[in-house]
């Protein structure tokens, strides 16, 4: 069942939004789940968010421009590119190192995601935020 999963993802990246509506929210954060607790923690988030940097690294240099960074972006966060790679590059520079990239998405993710700060993402609101980026 997981190697579904793992092919499911490697053709729906970058964006996991269509992930959301062709897999079953359980199935994604069993995935996630990789201590097996039941729950995605932030770890379990930014190490799936870890794999994402290499597919939308085209030039392969290891960082994200602003133009690789949108392509992680989905839906009407992609409208709002300039803001967040301002706010996500804490360090300057043109691009954005694996850390900022992490903790732009650590930063989504107790915004955004965790919403009840339980520090999980429960299917409820995984199905929550996609429903939303879309
Ligand atoms: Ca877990
Ligand atoms: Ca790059
Ligand atoms: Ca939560």
């Amino acid at each position: 069942m997981k190697k579904a999963i793992l092919a499911g993802l490697a053709v729906m990246s970058p964006a996991l939004a269509p992930m959301a509506t062709a897999q079953q929210p359980e199935r994604v954060i069993a995935y996630l789940d990789k201590n097996a607790d039941g729950k995605c923690d932030l770890n379990e988030y930014l190490g799936y968010q870890v794999s994402r940097i290499t597919q939308v690294d085209k030039d392969g240099d290891g960082e994200l421009n602003q133009a690789e960074f949108k392509e992680s972006l989905q839906g009407k966060a992609k409208t709002n590119i300039a803001v967040l790679f301002k706010g996500a590059n804490s360090e300057g520079g043109r691009t954005l190192s694996k850390k900022e990239f992490l903790g732009y998405q650590a930063w989504v993710f107790k915004t955004f995601i965790d919403t009840d700060n339980d520090a999980f993402m429960s299917q409820e609101e995984w199905t929550s935020i996609m429903s939303k980026s879309g």
